[in-house]
C-alpha cells in the first residue's frame, strides 16, 4: 500500500475562518479522499497557526492572554471542519507540546551544525507581514507596496539561518524536479525567484517585542520567527509515526508559495537532512467584486452561510466545480445558484427521482434484470466507459473541475436516454418486446446512476451514500471495482422518493414583498 501523506496550510486564528480557509480544505479533503479509494494509505493533516504578531495584537484587542484567544479561535477553525465534512486524520495546534518539542529540537540541530548565527540587522521591517524588508520590496517610487501596511525601521540582534548557502543547491534541485510545484508555471516563477541573490532569514524575534512565540532553544531572550515555526508543523505532526514522514504534497494558496514554501522550507528540510515532500500543490485565490476574500473584506456574505442552507455536498461541489486548481475564481451567490439548479437540482437530483419513481411504478420498487438493448443502450455504456477512463486520470492530475464536468455531461446523457426511451410510453404496451425494453430502461438508468455517484463520492460524499441507500446498495471495498457496468442492483428494493437538492428559498426581499403605496 503506497503510503501518501497530504497537509492543508495552517490558518492563523487571527480571525474567523473564511471561504478560502474552507476552499483549501475541501480541495485537500477531495484529494485525500480520492487517494484512499485509489488504494493508498492517506494521512491527512490540518490544523492552525498559533504564534506571532498577529495573534497577539488580535488577543490584546480582545484584552484576553493569548493562550486562551487562541484556544476559543482554534475550536471555531476545528468546528468548520465536521461542518464542510473533512475526513482529517490528525489536526495540530502549534501551541501543542508535540510540536513546541520538534521545532526545539530542529533549532537546536541546526544551531549545533553552525546553520544559526547571531547578527545585528538594521533595516525595514513589515509587521503585518512579520518579515523585514530589503530595497528591491519597494514601489518603484520608493513607498512600500500596501500589502506590507506599517513599516518601521528597526535595529536590532536576531538569529539568522544560512539561508543563502543552499541557494545553488535549490535551483539545482528545482531543476531536476520539475513538477515539484503544481502547476507548472508556478515553478517557473519560483526559478524567476531564485535569480536574485538570496538573503540569510532572521528566524528569531527579540522577547521584548514578541513574546508569543516558541522561544528559542539556546536563547532564552528570543522567540521562533513564525514561519519557520508554522512550517514545521508538517513534519513535528507526524514525528512520531514512522513511514509518514515526507509529506506527498502540501497544498496552499499561492500567496504563500514564495518564498515560505517553495524557498525557506525545501532548505530547512535539506539542512536539516530531513527529506523533502513530492510537491507542492498551489491554488489560486477566492475574489469578490475582483478583491481577495479575506478576514477584512467584511461580512456582506458569508459563503459560509452556504452550507448551512445547500449543505456541505451542494456546496464541496461547487468550490471544485468552479474553480480550476491553480487559478482565481469570482465567488457570487448568482453563480453558485446556477450550478446548484442546472446540475445538482436538475440533473442528478432529477435522476434520481426518475429512477424511483419509475422503478415504483412499473416494477414493484424492484429494479429489474437488463435483457438485450439496443444501440441506444449500447451508446450509453461506451459512453460510461470513456467517462471513467477519463475522469480518474483527471483526478490523478487535480483537474477536478474538469472530471465533474464530464461525470456531469454523463448524468445529461442518461437524462437524455430516457427521454429517447420515454419509459412512460413503454409501460402502457403490453407486448413483451416494449416490457423487456421497459425492464432494460430501469436497469439502465438505475446502474448509470449508481455508476456517477460513485465516481463523484470522493466531492459529494453524503450524497453518493444517500443515493446508494435509496438504491438499496451497498458499495464493496474496491472502489475502482464499482466502476464496471455490471448487474449489481438487479433484485435491489428502492425507496420511493428522496428528496436531495431541494428548491432554494427565495431571498426576505421577495418572499414578502413590500405593500404598495396606496
Ligand atoms: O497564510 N482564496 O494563514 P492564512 C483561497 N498561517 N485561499 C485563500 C484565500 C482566498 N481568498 N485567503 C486565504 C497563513 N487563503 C499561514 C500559513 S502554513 C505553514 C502557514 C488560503 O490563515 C491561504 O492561501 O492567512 C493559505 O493557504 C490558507 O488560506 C491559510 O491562510
Amino acid at each position: 500500500m503506497e503510503s501518501f501523506y497530504i497537509t492543508t496550510a495552517i490558518d492563523y486564528v487571527n480571525g474567523s475562518p473564511h471561504l478560502g480557509h474552507a476552499y483549501e480544505k475541501v480541495l485537500t479533503d477531495v484529494i485525500a479522499r480520492f487517494r484512499r479509494q485509489m488504494g493508498d494509505k492517506v494521512h491527512f493533516l490540518t490544523g492552525v497557526d498559533e504564534h506571532g504578531q498577529k495573534v497577539q495584537a488580535s488577543a490584546r484587542k480582545r484584552g484576553i492572554p493569548p493562550q486562551e484567544f487562541c484556544d476559543e479561535m482554534s475550536q471555531e477553525f476545528r468546528g468548520l471542519l465536521p461542518k464542510l465534512n473533512i475526513s482529517n486524520d490528525d489536526f495540530i495546534r502549534t501551541t501543542e507540546p508535540r510540536h513546541k518539542q520538534v521545532v526545539q529540537q530542529v533549532l537546536q540541530q541546526l544551531f549545533d551544525k553552525g546553520e544559526i548565527y547571531l547578527a545585528e540587522y538594521k533595516g525595514f521591517y513589515s509587521t503585518r507581514q512579520e518579515q523585514f524588508l530589503q530595497d528591491k520590496d519597494r514601489n518603484p517610487d520608493g513607498t512600500w507596496p500596501e500589502i506590507f501596511g506599517e513599516v518601521t525601521e528597526i535595529a536590532e540582534s536576531n538569529y539568522f539561518f544560512k539561508l543563502r548557502q543552499y541557494q545553488e543547491w535549490l535551483v539545482g534541485f528545482l531543476e531536476q524536479n520539475p513538477n515539484f510545484i503544481f502547476p507548472a508555471y508556478r515553478q517557473k516563477q519560483v526559478m524567476e525567484f531564485l535569480k536574485d541573490p538570496l538573503n540569510d532569514l532572521s528566524i528569531s524575534r527579540p522577547k521584548s517585542r514578541l513574546e508569543w512565540g516558541i522561544p528559542m532553544p539556546f536563547d532564552g531572550n528570543y522567540v521562533t520567527y513564525v514561519w519557520f515555526d508554522a512550517l514545521l508543523n508538517y513534519y513535528s505532526a507526524v514525528a512520531d509515526k514512522p513511514g509518514t514522514w515526507p509529506a506527498t504534497w502540501h497544498v496552499i494558496g499561492k500567496d504563500i508559495l514564495v518564498p515560505p514554501h517553495a524557498v525557506y522550507w525545501p532548505i530547512m528540510l535539506h539542512a536539516a537532512g530531513l527529506a523533502l515532500p513530492k510537491g507542492i500543490v498551489a491554488h489560486g485565490w477566492w475574489m469578490q467584486r475582483g478583491a481577495k476574500m479575506s478576514k477584512s473584506t467584511g461580512n456582506a456574505l458569508n459563503p459560509l452561510d452556504l452550507v448551512t442552507e445547500f449543505g456541505p455536498d451542494a456546496f464541496r461541489y461547487f468550490l471544485i466545480r468552479e474553480m480550476n486548481v491553480g487559478q482565481d475564481s469570482d465567488f457570487t451567490r448568482e453563480q453558485f445558484l446556477v450550478r446548484y439548479n442546472s446540475e445538482l437540482a436538475n440533473n442528478l437530483g432529477n435522476l434520481v427521482n426518475r429512477t424511483l419513481n419509475m422503478t415504483t411504478r412499473f416494477a414493484g420498487g424492484v429494479i429489474p434484470a437488463a435483457e438485450a438493448g439496443d444501440e441506444l443502450d449500447a451508446s450509453l455504456r461506451s459512453l460510461w466507459d470513456k467517462t471513467r477512463d477519463e475522469f480518474i486520470p483527471l483526478c490523478e492530475g487535480f483537474q477536478f473541475h474538469t472530471a465533474l464536468e464530464r461525470a456531469m455531461f454523463f448524468l445529461t446523457e442518461t437524462n437524455q436516454y430516457i427521454e429517447k426511451r420515454a419509459p412512460w410510453k413503454l409501460g402502457k404496451s403490453a407486448e413483451p418486446k416494449d416490457q423487456a425494453l421497459l425492464r432494460t430502461s430501469l436497469a439502465t438508468m438505475a446502474e448509470a446512476l449508481r455508476l456517477a455517484v460513485a465516481l463523484i463520492q470522493h466531492v459529494t460524499p453524503t450524497t453518493t451514500e444517500k443515493i446508494n441507500a435509496v438504491l438499496g446498495y451497498q458499495p464493496g471495498a474496491v472502489w475502482r471495482e464499482e466502476l464496471n457496468w455490471g448487474s449489481r442492483l438487479t433484485g435491489a428494493k428502492v425507496a420511493e422518493a428522496l428528496v436531495l437538492f431541494p428548491r432554494p428559498q427565495p431571498p426576505a426581499a421577495e418572499a414578502a414583498p413590500a405593500k404598495k403605496k396606496s
